[in-house]
């Protein structure tokens, strides 16, 4: 399989994130990338650079305001006195607020939905990348081939249209199925990361084109906690276009694997002619901040089945925090993804 990866990553190190008030060692570390590469090398994947592809498919899915946030935020922070090193809210509106503020500090609020996605010196760069990743491996789709991996980092599947969050700057996984609606006009996404992927939901909710089904632990009492429940099902034209599954703290293999074929009974359903695939492993057991219990081994089977839909495939990386299982999960995911595709 061709799977696009860059050092470019490494320009975004945030070394915290704050947690229930207080600061904590980020989860989403540089070495993640390291080990998913070096997996997919072991795998024999058939490794590919990213090419530039210029703010025109970013614009097409994010608010102008909001990139021009993210692009200048690190530099107006540091102009601030006793700045500090990371981007980060600390007033942000509520149910009753509104408004833009101009000065930096208020935007970091509006524009921020979470503490967990500070904004260093690198992260534009990095993010600018990730979304370059998931485009070229979404040309290489178009193109012809039947699948290809983007390893994306930072991830993208918290981002909205105009809001970071959860370690997520870019959508990368939007941008990519935008992009990929001037080849096939229905598409799916289907994101088995733990979280729900609310930044996806949210930018394609009024959509008919783009069929959004995401696998996650409950937000009832789990992150991101005011998105993912089975009632939020599309708005507008995009009514029925919009699938969460949510799973109960715990779940094992077997009924992660009922849930999926759920989801590709939406997906079928829709008609979708090629699929993207929102691709975390922190839904695997041992993942420090997961909540479900997903084996090794349950990650070939998920791709096994996933290959075996026959559609052309767009994988983009997104979560996965245990970075021992990491290069592991990814061997399996690929090796079960062949032998989907050999069925
Ligand atoms: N105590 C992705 O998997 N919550 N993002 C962290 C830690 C945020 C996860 C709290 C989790 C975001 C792409
Ligand atoms: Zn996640």
């Amino acid at each position: 399989m061709l799977a696009i990866a860059d050092d470019a990553h490494l320009q975004h190190q945030p070394a915290e994130i704050i947690s229930r008030g207080g600061p904590i060692p980020h989860w989403e570390v540089a070495r993640r990338a390291l080990e998913l590469e070096k997996a997919a090398i072991a795998a024999g994947c058939d490794m590919g650079k990213p090419t530039a592809h210029g703010m025109a498919p970013i614009n097409a899915v994010h608010d102008p305001g909001y990139l021009a946030f993210l692009e200048s935020a690190w530099t107006r922070w540091q102009a601030l006195p006793n700045p500090t090193p990371y981007v980060q809210p600390y007033a942000q509106p509520n149910r009753r607020m509104s408004g833009l503020p101009t000065g930096i500090q208020g935007q970091a609020g509006y524009y921020m939905a979470t503490n967990s996605a500070p904004i260093a010196e690198g992260t534009w760069g990095s993010a600018r990348v990730a979304a370059d990743i998931a485009l070229t491996a979404a040309d290489a789709v178009i193109g012809g081939a039947n699948e290809a991996y983007a390893l994306c980092r930072p991830p993208g599947h918290h981002a909205f249209a105009d809001l970071a969050g959860g370690f997520c700057y870019l959508n990368n996984v939007a941008i990519a199925a935008h992009h990929m609606t001037t080849r096939w006009p229905k598409l799916a996404v289907l994101d088995v990361d733990v979280h729900h992927g609310n930044g996806t939901q949210g930018i394609f909710y009024e959509r008919d084109d783009v069929q959004f089904v995401s696998l996650h632990g409950d937000p009832a009492d789990y992150f991101p906690f005011f998105a993912g429940y089975a009632n939020e099902t599309g708005a507008g034209v995009g009514a029925g276009c919009n699938l969460n599954l949510p799973l109960p703290q715990g779940t094992s293999d077997a009924p992660f694997l009922d849930a999926l074929e759920t989801g590709f009974a939406r997906i079928k359903a829709h008609g979708a002619d090629a699929l993207l695939v929102s691709l975390g492993f922190d839904a695997f057991e041992r993942d420090p901040i997961g909540c479900l219990k997903i084996t090794t081994g349950g990650f070939g089977e998920i791709a096994r089945r996933i290959a075996a839909l026959g559609l052309p495939t767009l994988l983009v990386q997104e979560g996965g925090y245990d970075c021992d299982g990491l290069g592991p999960n990814l061997t399996s995911f690929l090796s079960g993804f062949a032998a989907g595709r050999d069925s």
